[in-house]
């Protein structure tokens, strides 16, 4: 586990960089190109760690996957192309990865077994595990398969009609891809309405979903076809430098390339409303997901609240949400957001606990926080708890204190984001 003094300090952030690829998109073009006939050529793919986990994943699958850094080729040989692994699958730090693979797993006819790290075995499968049992899979795992190590033995899927009862993007994602397989048309409705990619990249592999408000509808039996996808930036990503550009003095930053997917840019909307100077300046339709640049200024911020159908657009952005509203005039209210609970750390008590010691006045709630601006940050000695989004949100609070910080196990932030320090360093004046 590594500690590193951070770069404290900083005047200004001014330049232009491209964010790494989508990471939720790199995933699915691992598994539609994995399941689908024929080659996938996937480019600006996110060798994060996370990602990396779901290629080595379906290599014990049986999957030739060739990887040149950014660029993907993937031979496809359709779901029945999936051999039973002679290893253990681990995904690593990797909740997407598991939840998306056990919707797969669970309509084919073999033994798979699954771990993870300490995170993952703490985070809950039965979300997943119950609707897939109840479509004809058998799981199991510890404590009555709420948690890894997972072991399924597949086989054939009755479809399913179910209301997800948490809004949840893997746990959709994991039912579509068993239903993809199932013996007829499964219906999955949403409470409110998640990230869509695994809808969109169905349609550009040439498959079949329908889609009425919070109603997804999508038939088995279907053939997915090879295809070339180009993965847009990150927009999680550049959330830490949006966030950093409005709140250092005399800032400009540059992003390029952002994938702007509509239930992905609450970050954008929230900036807006707190008074961010902030354009989108070019915007293009990259294949199946829009795209574009965008320019943040520094900003007079004013504090809001954060709530209801929003969260989900914006859920992994909500740490650096936090220390944005400690720069903002006023009081910022986070709600309906008890799911950060179960994220690669309670990701209330970790933004909470690692902000307070920096100088931060911010209260946890049941359900998400309430931060006082405008703060004076210190330093001190902080730690990402091992999950990526804390750690890069307390690099980004450091550039603001006048002593050192130092912090713990800051290896985490390569699961989404190898080049993040390449980046800080380019900007930083
Ligand atoms: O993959 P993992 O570990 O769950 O990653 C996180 C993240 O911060 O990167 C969550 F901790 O993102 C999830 C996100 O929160 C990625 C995701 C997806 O690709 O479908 C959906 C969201 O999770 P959920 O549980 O709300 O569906």
């Amino acid at each position: 586990m590594s500690s590193l003094k951070l770069k404290t300090k900083v005047k200004s952030l001014r330049g232009e960089i491209t964010v790494p690829g989508d990471k939720s998109i790199s995933h699915r073009s691992v598994m539609f190109g994995s399941i689908a006939h024929g080659e996938t050529i996937v480019t600006n793919f996110l060798p994060g760690e996370d990602c990396l986990s779901t290629i080595s994943c379906f290599r014990k699958l049986g999957v030739t996957i060739k990887e040149d850094g950014e660029k993907l080729r993937i031979s496809g040989n359709g779901y029945s192309g999936l051999t039973e692994p002679k290893e253990i699958l681990d995904v690593g730090n990797s909740g997407t990865t598991i939840r998306l693979l056990l919707g797969i797993l669970a309509g084919r006819p073999f033994h798979s077994s699954l771990v993870g790290d300490q995170s993952i075995g703490k985070r809950p499968m039965t979300r997943v595990t119950v609707p897939l049992s109840k479509m004809g899979a058998a799981i199991d795992g510890r404590n009555n398969g709420c948690y890894t190590p997972i072991s399924v033995r597949g086989g054939s899927l009755a479809p399913i009609h179910y209301e997800l009862p948490v809004a949840s993007a893997q746990v959709k994602s994991s039912l579509i891809l068993a239903g993809l397989q199932a013996d007829g048309e499964s219906t999955i409705i949403e409470p409110v309405e998640t990230r869509d990619h695994t809808e969109r990249m169905i349609r550009w592999f040439g498959g079949e979903i329908k889609k009425d408000h919070n109603v997804i509808k999508v038939k088995g039996g279907q053939k997915l076809t090879g295809t070339e996808i180009h993965v847009p930036g990150d927009i999680s990503s550049a959330a830490f430098f949006l966030v950093a550009g409005a709140i250092l003095p005399e800032s400009e930053i540059v992003l390029k390339n952002v994938g702007l997917n509509p239930t992905r840019t609450g970050i954008i909307e929230v900036m807006e409303k707190m008074g961010a100077d902030l354009e989108i300046v070019q915007q293009n339709q990259s294949q199946f997901e829009p795209a574009g640049d965008l320019v943040v200024r520094t900003s007079n911020l004013k504090g809001t609240v954060i709530e209801g159908k929003l969260i989900p657009k914006l859920i992994d952005e909500i740490p650096i949400i936090a220390l944005l509203a400690s720069q903002a005039e006023g009081v910022t209210v986070i709600k309906d957001a008890e799911e950060l609970k179960v994220k690669e750390t309670n990701r209330i008590d970790t933004v909470v606990h690692e902000l307070q010691k920096l100088g931060v006045s911010i209260v946890a709630t049941d359900d998400g926080m309430i931060i006082n601006g405008k703060c004076k940050l210190m330093g001190g000695q902080v730690s990402s708890h091992g999950d990526h989004r804390i750690g890069m949100m307390l690099s980004i609070a450091a550039l603001l204190c006048d002593d050192e910080v130092q912090l713990d196990q800051s290896e985490a932030i390569s699961v989404s984001y190898p080049n993040f320090f390449t980046h800080l360093d380019k900007l930083s004046r």
